[in-house]
């Protein structure tokens, strides 16, 4: 049988990487089958298309996996596949906790033939052997013979063939660049972030968060080897094709047991197989200089940081009180000591949140090593303990908000500010955070440092911009181009002039972010 597993996109931004659950499920398979794959974000497609594509590829099961965000859009592409007369199973985290819906027995239209509830790695051989048998069942649980649930151990793991899977669907480089990135022989025609997992589950429990709900909070790890020998696998391809690739380990807190992470990160660096990659650690865990030590030397560049709020209040609110903001300083200049810098993550529209939250964040962040500051609203996912008691206190003003997708758009009003405050803040900590202004002084701050730092921070800057203003297009980046021509300019000339070889010799400068400007 050929199946096809298909992600949808949100209609709004691309997504920087492809998703592990389409890999995984595709390793997962029986032998026998062929397995295609479809990333919406790679490869826009409407309703039409993707019956079109399913007909003349004549595929026999359709697998569709979505976030809440993509929900209204995997809906529909399912509507459009079973009109074709193929089937449908979902999966992932929002049909898990709203099965009823995909299934049609809530009242509305029924969009899944199946549904796959939870973690599918064991339930997904079967549901495969009962499509081909034209006996799908209507729910895949992940239980027991004793109808008790039960969770992928991650030991062993299934080999993910990083280096035979066809990844062109998903080379960042755009294809003018990429021909004349691969004449240059600058080993930069290909670009990819290749997301690893390491582990499943956070005990943690914040209140707006599905992971400990749907994880759970028994935490499991892949062995060390299997680990190190997929980054190996993933080293050796960007070295065939001259490109370069970096890995997302997707693991909600990829630090969350310690002693566990600094024996993965010796092992990768006694195995030489480190790569760029990035990571999500809450900030807690952030205080063991050690562990700091192994991320940098095992190739960690980048830290994702869940800092939500500075605001204790808003964080014991939400369950996530091990914040503590007056420590997210010291961890970030620890981080960039190492040449480490942190996506910094924060909601506003929480309930201790008053209108100015954006600028008094912004202020603190101004004292940090520059990163790249995101800022979202709270979101009441369905499932959450945050979901229930908006719920109960008759809070929400859209509950079923994913039937309508609205970019950066609350489900709910704020206790201590109205909803248009709450949306202007957050467009205000994105403007005032990714102005050319606040760009440039951010590549500035790092004078001290070799180009590639202020090179590497220029293009993330350019890139995580479009998160909030979506860059579509090559009209929509020619103008971030002009916009940021200044700084551009500057990082050019100092690469031919050399001058950023001279800096990164000159010891101790005093940093731009020392003499703070309004920036950022
Ligand atoms: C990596 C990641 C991202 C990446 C993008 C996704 C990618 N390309 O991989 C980035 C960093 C960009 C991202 C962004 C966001 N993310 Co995110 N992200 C994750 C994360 C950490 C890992 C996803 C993953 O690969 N997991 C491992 C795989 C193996 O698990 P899985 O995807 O759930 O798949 C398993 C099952 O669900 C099932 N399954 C899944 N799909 C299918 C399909 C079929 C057919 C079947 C049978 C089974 C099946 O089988 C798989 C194996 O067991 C998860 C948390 C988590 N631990 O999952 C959050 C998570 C998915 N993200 C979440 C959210 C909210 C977001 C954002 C909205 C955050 C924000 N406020 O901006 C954005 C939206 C991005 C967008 N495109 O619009 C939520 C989603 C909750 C929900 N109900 O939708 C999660 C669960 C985290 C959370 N805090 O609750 N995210
Ligand atoms: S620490 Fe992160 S993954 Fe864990 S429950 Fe909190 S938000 Fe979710």
């Amino acid at each position: 049988m050929r199946i096809l597993l298909y992600n949808p996109d949100n209609g709004v931004t691309r997504n920087f990487m492809p998703h592990l659950w389409m890999f995984l499920l595709e390793a997962l398979t029986p032998s026998g089958h062929e397995v295609l794959l479809i990333d919406g974000n790679a490869q826009p497609m409407d309703e039409a298309a993707l019956a079109r594509y399913v007909r003349e590829q004549k595929i026999g099961l359709v697998g569709i996996g979505a976030m809440t965000r993509m929900i209204a859009k995997a809906y529909r592409m399912a509507d459009a596949v079973r009109a074709a007369g193929v089937p449908v199973v979902m999966g992932g985290p929002h049909v898990t906790e709203m099965p009823d819906e995909a299934l049609g027995r809530d009242g509305g239209a029924r969009h899944a033939d199946a549904v796959a509830l939870g973690e599918a790695d064991e339930t997904w051989p079967r549901i495969v052997e009962d499509a081909v048998r034209g006996k799908l069942k209507d729910v895949y649980a992940p239980v027991d013979d004793f109808g008790q649930e039960r969770k992928p151990t991650l030991q062993p793991y299934p080999t993910i063939p990083w280096n035979t899977i066809n990844l062109d669907q998903f080379n960042i480089v755009p294809k003018p660049a990429y021909r004349w990135l691969k004449k240059l022989g600058a080993g930069w025609g290909t670009f990819r972030i290749i997301p690893v997992e390491s582990g499943r589950g956070c005990p943690y429990g914040c209140e707006f968060c599905t992971v400990t709900g749907f994880f759970g909070d028994s935490i499991r790890f892949r062995t060390n080897e299997s680990v190190v020998n997929e980054l190996l696998l993933l080293k050796e391809r960007a070295k065939k094709e001259r490109g370069q690739i970096a890995v997302f380990f997707i693991d909600d807190n990829f630090a969350i047991n310690v002693k566990r992470t600094k024996s993965l990160l010796r092992d990768i660096i006694a195995a030489n197989a480190q790569v760029h990659w990035v990571a999500q650690i809450s900030a807690n865990l952030l205080r063991d200089e050690e562990l700091v030590d192994l991320i940098a030397a095992a190739g960690g560049k980048w830290i994702f940081i869940g800092m939500e709020s500075i605001d204790p209040t808003n964080l014991a609110g939400v369950n996530k009180g091990f914040n503590k903001p007056g420590e997210y300083a010291a961890v970030l200049e620890r981080l960039a000591q190492r040449n480490v810098y942190a996506i910094t993550s924060f909601i506003f529209g929480m309930d201790n949140d008053t209108t100015g939250v954006a600028e008094r964040t912004l202020q603190q962040i101004r004292t940090w090593p520059p990163g790249l500051p995101i800022f979202g609203l709270l979101t009441p996912l369905p499932g959450t303990p945050l979901y229930t008691r908006l719920h109960d206190a008759g809070r929400l003003t859209r509950p079923k908000h994913w039937q309508e997708f609205i970019p950066f758009s609350m489900a709910h009003t704020p206790l201590k500010m109205t909803i248009p405050e709450a949306h202007a803040e957050v467009l205000d900590g994105w403007n005032r955070s990714y102005s050319p202004e606040a760009i440039a002084h951010a590549v500035e701050s790092l004078d001290d440092k070799p180009l590639g730092y202020r090179i590497n921070i220029l293009i993330a800057r350019l890139c995580f911009r479009g998160i909030y203003f979506p860059q579509m297009g090559p009209w929509a980046w020619l103008k971030v181009i002009a916009q940021n021509r200044r700084t551009i300019f500057n990082l050019v000339k100092e690469g031919f002039t050399g001058r950023g070889d001279v800096l990164a010799r000159t010891p101790a400068r005093s940093s731009a972010r020392d003499s703070a400007s309004s920036a950022d």
